[in-house]
């Protein structure tokens, strides 16, 4: 805007007292926001943690910003992040926050938000400096000119102990459990998404999500190792995003394969895009998480309304059959032996084909955060079958 010029140039100060607090810190994280995907920050993100042995938690927009399968990648924080993710933050001595903006779905109660850590904030928006958070420095300005800055200067200590504690908590691994769940003729999201990940990993794929718990399915199951290859509605949680999202994101990159996966409410809101994909003539593969609920809002009412589930049961169409009257390819599954091939059958279709995923119907996303609880006291699924932390 004309006239709006902050700066963007930390002091030569401000820089010597981000060093210190992170040289001087045992137990830092750093919170790996999506402005490093917009600055392009992502290599200097990763030497700058491999440098300084600073384990990485990524926000919902973050993911892919640091690459899942990377060492030092603890997962996803928040309401639904991982909870040993969780618990680190709070255990911190300094929080190391890029490009991320402190959303009340990553901090629960700000009360009780990491009390003993330091924070630093590296950001570009001087309004969000202290805005929910109150940081120890921050260094306004562009990420990967910041970090340009910082990096010549980083020591590497030796953090080992605090790594180690830290995989400790990934014992504690609940939100796994329903991968190693037996085939008992029920099919879960966390399954279906997993397996999609499993069949595309290798691919140039962009998963485009929509909003609720297939969204959270998606972040804690589709590891994500490259930049952009999410796109997902955050702050505003847009249901009928997904969709007309992925459109825009098969036009702009034809070359990439292109996953929407996306709820059976959301889906109904933009659904009449179906005919821009054929017109377009655009392949694109739709992954409905048919539970015939509007899950996210079920399951709120499920932990905080006695399962009083008024106005979120949903009578559905007949998705496939909707598909097919737009001359697209569809299949309707039930079973976990039908997904990898259903899957494989999308890819190596010569078209969009849309996929309705009969899941399971009162599956709840856990861990959960409440609103307004602290971010350590996770609501946690009743007795785990397998703990695999370990998970690739
Ligand atoms: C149902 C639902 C559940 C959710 N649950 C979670 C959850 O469990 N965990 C979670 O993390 N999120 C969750 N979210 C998403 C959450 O609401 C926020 O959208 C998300 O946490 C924001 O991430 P962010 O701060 O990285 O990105 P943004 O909100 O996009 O903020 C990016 C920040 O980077 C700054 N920036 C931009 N460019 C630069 C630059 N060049 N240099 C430096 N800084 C820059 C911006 O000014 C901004 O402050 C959920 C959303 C929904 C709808
Ligand atoms: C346009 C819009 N309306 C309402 C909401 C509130 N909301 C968030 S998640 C959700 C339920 C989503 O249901 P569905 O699309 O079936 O996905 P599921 O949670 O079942 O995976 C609702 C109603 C929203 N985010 N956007
Ligand atoms: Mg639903």
């Amino acid at each position: 805007m004309p006239g709006y010029r902050p700066d963007l140039s930390p002091a030569p100060k401000e820089y010597d007292e981000a060093l210190e607090l992170i040289h001087n810190s045992k137990r830092p994280v750093i919170l790996a926001g999506h402005g490093i995907i917009i600055s392009g920050a992502m290599q200097e993100v990763r030497d700058f943690a491999e440098r300084a042995g600073i384990p990485v938690a990524p926000t919902l927009l973050g993911l892919g910003a640091f690459p899942a399968s990377h060492p030092l990648n603890l997962g996803m924080m928040g309401m639904h992040g991982e909870a040993w993710v969780n618990h680190a933050i709070q255990d911190a001595d300094l929080l190391i926050a890029l490009g991320m903006r402190f959303d009340d779905r990553v901090t629960g109660s700000l009360k009780t938000y990491a009390p003993n850590a330091k924070k630093i904030h590296v950001e570009i928006d001087p309004a969000e400096i202290n805005k929910n958070v109150k940081v120890d420095v921050a260094l306004v300005g562009d990420l990967r000119e910041v970090l340009h800055e910082l990096l010549p200067r980083i020591e590497s200590p030796d953090r080992s102990e605090w790594l180690d504690s830290i995989d400790q908590m990934k014992g504690d691994a609940a939100v796994r459990d329903i991968q190693n769940l037996p085939d008992n003729g029920h099919l879960y999201a966390a399954h279906v998404i997993n397996d999609i990940w499993r069949e595309t990993r290798d691919a140039d794929t962009i998963v485009v999500t929509d909003v609720g718990q297939h969204q959270m399915w998606e972040a804690q199951y589709y590891k994500h190792e490259k930049a952009r290859s999410l796109i997902t509605s955050g702050g505003l949680g847009t249901m009928g995003f997904a969709l007309p999202a992925a459109i825009g994101a098969k036009v702009a990159r034809p070359e990439a394969e292109v996953w929407v996966i996306v709820g059976d409410g959301g889906f109904q809101m933009t659904m009449a895009e179906l005919a821009t994909l054929v017109q377009e003539n655009l392949k694109i593969h739709i992954a409905i998480i048919n539970n015939g609920y509007l899950g996210m809002v079920r399951q709120w009412q499920e932990f905080f309304y006695e399962r009083n589930y008024s106005a979120t049961p949903l009578l559905n169409p007949d998705f496939a059959k909707l598909a097919e009257a737009y001359g697209i390819k569809a299949a309707t599954v039930r079973q976990r032996s039908e997904v990898v091939p259903v899957v494989r059958e999308a890819r190596n279709h010569d078209g969009p084909m849309l996929i309705n995923f009969h899941v399971e119907q009162e599956d709840t996303v856990y861990p959960m955060v409440a609103a307004g609880s602290a971010l350590h006291e996770m609501i946690r699924r009743p007795s785990p079958i397998v703990e695999t932390a370990a998970d690739e």
